[in-house]
């Protein structure tokens, strides 16, 4: 294996910059540049000078992690320089000219995944981990990173493999036909208790998803009854055109909000009412559209005028809200016990975002894994189409031979979330979308 190097920290100046080495000559490739690094005690960090011949680079601090205790696995070295382009690019050229090679992209989390530090949903937590913009993407990622998906996958992969196993001893038994090593009833219970963890798992990357790209929020309901003044609201600035006219919101607006380190995409909509008028159905067409496509759905009515009755699809959530409550008497807001009273127009909304905030936190809290990388969601409906035809194969009598086609699927699927089977191909994707020095 080469010796490879890498900038670590973003391009451009700094306080300080980090250079990173990794490889069976990663320590000698630095002393060779520092002076000795043998005596240093592992995890202890050194101050040293970078020098060739006559010339001093730079003044660092340099840390030694020895194999098999470092990210990779393998010498690492972390050498921390003054942060100007010039200094870093030189202690890489150094580096390079004593042997080291350039690192590609995820090159460092590619060898701690081949040597064993991390399977390929943590690996991939990484490239989360960095990518994450508020709290919600960071948790997902670090609870990833810290091997819960792994761990649930792996578990449910091991009871089954041993089935599968005892399946295909029977198979080499199969001059006698009565012989049956794996006990039907177990493994028909094993599968469906399979079945249901696969499928919560499934149910799961819709938050997951949407926490990486936003929960999408429609805010509908009647002509006027004061959305886009909630959303006004809600976002802090005047971003939706309000009027006393009807029909004022034509097209969806949308902008993005984080409340509680949680992403949320904000949907304001057009009215839903009868109307003649070719460019507001259309409109009342993009709200229904809107609406449909969101998660959560802001109903919002004000006392005296309809509700609009939206049939909320699976897995959505309604939350209904009166607004203009500034507009009632005390007593009059006593009626109104099945939603959150709300006055848009004088910022009375934290009901609204406190509601949001713990519909999402609800959906976080299951106890279960959230999904939220499409490469696993993909695989894991694979692995759940494969269970759900061993439960039907078990159910119909089949025989032990088609049986484990499909246990087989089932395990293989289940393996390519791990990485415990896996090819170049998915490997290069995956690490090519890394930054250069992870
Ligand atoms: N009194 C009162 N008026 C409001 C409130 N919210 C909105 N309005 C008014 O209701 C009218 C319609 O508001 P708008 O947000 O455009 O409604 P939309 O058609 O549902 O988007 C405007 O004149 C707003 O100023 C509220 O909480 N109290
Ligand atoms: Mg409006």
């Amino acid at each position: 294996m080469d010796t490879i190097a890498a900038i670590s920290t973003p391009y451009g100046v700094g306080g300080i910059a980090v250079v990173r080495v990794s490889g069976e000559e990663a320590i000698e490739t630095v002393e060779r540049l520092t002076g000795s690094l043998g005596s240093a005690k592992p995890y202890s960090v050194r101050h040293a000078y970078l020098r060739r011949g006559d010339e001093v680079l730079d003044e660092v601090l340099v840390t030694v992690f020895r194999a098999p205790h470092s990210y990779t696995g393998e010498d690492v070295v972390e050498i921390a320089c003054h942060g100007s382009l010039y200094i870093q690019q030189e202690v890489l050229r150094w580096l390079t000219d004593a042997g080291c090679r350039t690192a590609r992209a995820g090159e460092f989390t590619e060898r701690a995944f081949m040597n064993g530090k991390m399977d390929l949903t943590q690996a991939e937590a990484v490239a989360d981990l960095i990518a994450a913009e508020t709290r919600a993407e960071k948790d997902l990622a670090m609870s990833q990173l810290r091997g819960k998906v792994s761990t649930e996958l792996n578990e449910l992969r091991e009871r089954l493999l041993h089935f599968t196993s005892l399946i295909e001893l029977e198979l080499d038994f199969a001059d006698h036909e009565e012989l049956e090593f794996a006990d039907r009833s177990e493994l028909r219970a094993l599968s469906h208790e399979i079945e249901t963890r696969l499928s919560a798992l499934i149910a799961s990357f819709r938050t997951g998803n949407a926490i990486r790209n936003g929960i999408p929020v429609a805010i509908i309901g009647a002509p006027n009854v004061g959305k886009s003044t909630l959303l006004n609201a809600l976002l802090g600035e005047q971003r939706a055109i309000v009027s006393d006219i009807q029909g004022t919101t034509r097209d969806t607006v949308e902008d993005t909000l984080i409340l509680d380190g949680i992403l949320f995409r904000l949907i304001d909509t057009a009215g839903l009412r009868e109307t003649h008028d070719t460019l507001e159905n259309l409109g009342i067409e993009r709200s229904l559209a809107a609406a449909d496509k969101a998660q959560i759905i802001l109903s919002v009515t004000e006392m005296g005028k309809e509700t609009v009755n939206y049939q909320p699809k699976e897995g959505q959530q309604l939350i209904k809200i009166y607004n203009k409550v500034d507009l009632l008497m005390p007593d009059e807001r006593m009626n109104l016990i099945d939603g959150l009273c709300i006055s848009a127009k004088h910022g009375v909304i934290e009901q609204v975002k406190n509601k949001l905030v713990q519909i999402v936190r609800a959906s976080l809290n299951t106890g279960g894994v959230v999904l939220s990388n499409q490469r696993h969601y993909e695989a894991i409906c694979r692995a759940h189409e494969a269970i759900q035809r061993v439960e039907q194969g078990l159910e119909d009598g089949l025989s032990g031979e088609l049986l484990s086609m499909d246990l087989q699927d089932c395990l293989t699927a289940l393996g390519e979330v791990t990485g415990q089977i896996s090819s170049q191909e998915v490997l290069n994707n995956i690490f090519s979308k890394f930054c250069i020095g992870k």
